[in-house]
């Protein structure tokens, strides 16, 4: 049984660069003048960057298994450094706009992801442990043998298509995304097939998409606007390794995970364990693919059992150090134009998935 784990998240002192979060094209801006300290300054108008996304470090478990750690704490927000005209959860969320039949007419539609429930004592551990395929196929094996891996329509859920990057690799590899949930929590598998070849050399505390790392997007009430709404909108990024070598995980020593500026303040009961090469096997030689292994609380999403919302995970894939090589969605489409890359500005851009009970 997965016991419920804290992450204490507190503030790293946000280095204000003057960055874009995470996307688009790789504009290499110039550091901004922020010392470490700076966290609660206005947000950096610098170019294009209006972004400032607040970075938590995740602090180790006192207790790995978690029995006593119920309650998290989180003090990363980017509410204390960015003004007002982010906060206005007003009118903005969307939901007064959707109606029954939008929402009965999103769980009908053929891409949507049917999640199913798992009882609580067979949810999968968030340790980052060993997966495998089901012989002969590309199934998940083991506590996520009954995880969603397809759409409706029986699509599989592969992060395939590349939204900018190394053409090279097109259909050269799979990566892909499960899911389930105990009506308490979702819990998410990401498999990146990257064939070993990891990079944490950039370390930007602020630019983890330099590095291979995951985006996880999440609009809880489906709200689909253009412009993230402050309540349920979510934008995180999880670096694979927390330093050359050492598998990121929220049980770990300096893990982070970055909230986008943009983002609704993470989830506080979040936790994540990387597996590096625990995957199962990729083609050929490539060897072992890595996994990500999430679990965050469905309430502090705002995911309603039964209500569609907007999901959507992202991977980008450094080779060769320096900044990223290729982005790949799963819902984005795909292209060659590093422009290419919305849904960080955008949560309608997102797909849509529903839990079941
Ligand atoms: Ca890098
Ligand atoms: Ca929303
Ligand atoms: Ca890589
Ligand atoms: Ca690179």
């Amino acid at each position: 049984m997965t016991q419920p784990l804290t992450i204490l998240l507190v503030l790293l002192p946000c280095l204000l660069s003057a960055c874009t979060f995470g996307e688009g094209p790789e504009l290499d801006l110039p550091e901004s003048s922020e010392t470490l300290a700076n966290v609660t300054t206005a947000a950096n108008t610098q170019l294009v960057n209006t972004q400032t996304d607040s970075v938590s470090t995740v602090e180790p478990s006192a207790d790995p298994t978690g029995v006593a750690n119920t309650s998290a704490t989180v003090e990363a927000s980017t509410s204390s450094e960015t003004d007002s005209t982010e906060t206005d959860s007003t009118g903005t969320n969307g939901s007064s706009s959707q109606t029954n039949d939008s929402q009965t007419e999103a769980i009908g539609e053929p891409h949507i992801v049917r999640i199913p429930s798992t009882d609580s004592a067979n949810a999968p551990q968030i340790d980052g442990s060993a997966i495998n395929y089901i012989d002969g196929t590309g199934l998940l094996d083991g506590e996520w043998r009954f995880a969603a891996q397809s759409t409706a329509s029986s699509e599989p859920l592969d992060i395939d298509n590349r939204m900018f990057g190394d053409a090279s690799l097109q259909g050269a590899v799979r990566h892909h995304w499960a899911a389930m949930h105990d009506a308490v929590y979702l819990y998410l598998l990401i498999v990146s097939d990257d064939a070993g070849v990891h990079y944490q050399d950039t370390g930007e505390v602020r630019k983890p998409w330099k590095d291979d790392s995951i985006e996880i997007y999440i609009d809880g009430n489906n709200s689909q606007l253009d412009s993230y709404d402050g309540v349920d909108d979510f934008h995180m990024t999880i670096n694979l390794q927390s330093s050359t070598g050492v598998a990121n995980s929220s049980f770990g020593d300096a893990a982070t995970i970055l909230q986008s500026d943009a983002s609704a303040t993470l989830p506080s009961d979040l936790n994540f364990s990387i597996g590096l090469q625990q995957g199962p096997n990729a083609r050929g030689l490539r060897g072992r693919k890595d996994i990500y292994e999430v679990r965050i609380k469905l309430s502090e999403l705002k995911i309603t059992l039964e209500q569609p919302f907007g999901i959507e995970i992202q991977i980008n894939d450094d080779d060769n150090g320096g900044t990223r090589d290729t982005k790949w969605g799963w819902h984005h489409p795909s292209g060659t134009d590093s422009n290419n890359d919305y849904t960080w500005q955008n949560p309608s851009v997102m797909g849509r998935a529903v839990l079941v009970r």
